[in-house]
């Protein structure tokens, strides 16, 4: 029998800093319900869906930063979203800051089953940007100020009658993201994303937003045959353009639907799990063609050993 998994790319358009957690929890219920109309049974949400990318300011005290975070999950705030989605019979996957009881703090993603139970949980592991305060650029990105670095890795979790695997924002440019759920038979990433349009420290790559958005996660998808959901938090926040172009990308590595806004707007695509297996038991058979025995650097070594 065919599995397949209707799944929903729900984009949010700007969260601006005065904006409280209440009112993104109730755009967050619109877009499921939206989604639920449209016929979905998982809604994928952005990194960071509960706030605003707070990472492009600096503060001294980093406890002084604290509220932004949330320090359980579902919580007063939230416990409307895990309602409606549970009374709509509905999934979902959530980014937010998570601030646990040991101190630390993740940038996290969450998915949530169609009865409302979380089962599994994803902590960034590439963190990009910077650390220290950067005075001279027109905004911060200081997520490695604001975020540890995952040291739990990629998992693959048996939901939604699939192998489903998690990433968020920057995860999606490293190949070995993809591949460490590819070894685990991945049939669909989820993947919430902050990209501003600026880079800051190489303003030539603007242009290129777009197209590396959908190289990095169109290639990921096929050389690992599986489908990739990614989906942004776009449009003008606080000052800063962020790319929208949330897309559903199948195992071939084509485009079943991508948004056309920067706003909040919803976009679906029916997913044939199986259709994995036309790419995962041909080209890209790994048991029969990959040769992990000459790959060795790739987890021997981080940085690049200049040959000469
Ligand atoms: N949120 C996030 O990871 N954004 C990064 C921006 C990189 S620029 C410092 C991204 O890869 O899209």
């Amino acid at each position: 029998m065919a599995r397949i998994i209707t799944v929903a790319a729900a984009q949010m358009g700007p969260i601006q800093r005065d904006h409280t957690r209440e009112s993104c929890v109730e755009r967050l219920i619109t877009l499921l319900r939206i989604a639920h109309d449209k016929g979905a049974e998982l809604v994928v949400f952005p990194e960071l869906a509960l706030t605003t990318f707070f990472p492009r300011w600096f503060v001294d005290d980093i406890s002084q930063a604290h509220h932004w975070y949330e320090t359980s999950m579902p919580n007063k705030n939230t416990q409307p979203l895990f309602d409606e989605a549970k009374r709509l019979g509905i999934g979902f996957c959530l980014g937010y800051a998570e601030l646990t009881e040991a101190g630390e703090r993740f940038n996290t993603q969450i998915l949530v089953d169609a009865q409302g139970n979380t089962v599994a949980k994803y902590r960034k592991v590439h963190i990009p940007g910077h650390a220290e305060h950067e005075p001279d650029r027109p905004f911060q990105h200081a997520e490695r100020y604001y975020f540890t670095p995952s040291d739990e890795g990629f998992g693959v979790w048996k939901a939604f009658g699939g192998r489903i695997g998690m990433m968020i924002c920057n995860d999606r440019r490293w190949p070995e993201s993809y591949r460490e759920m590819g070894l685990q038979g991945v049939e669909m990433i989820l993947c919430g994303y902050n990209t501003p349009l600026h880079y800051v420290p190489d303003p030539s790559q603007d242009p290129l937003a777009g197209f590396h958005n959908s190289l990095v996660m169109q290639s990921g998808a096929y050389q690992n045959g599986t489908f990739v959901v990614g989906v942004a938090k776009g449009g003008v926040e606080e000052g800063v353009d962020s790319l929208a172009e949330s897309t559903i990308i199948g195992p071939s590595g084509e485009i079943l639907a991508k948004t056309v806004t920067s706003a909040d707007e919803v976009v679906v695509a029916r997913c044939d799990l199986d259709w994995c297996y036309q790419y995962k038991n041909t080209l890209f058979d790994f048991d029969r063609y990959r040769r992990p025995e000459v790959y060795t650097r790739i987890t021997a070594q981080r940085g690049a050993i200049i040959a000469d």
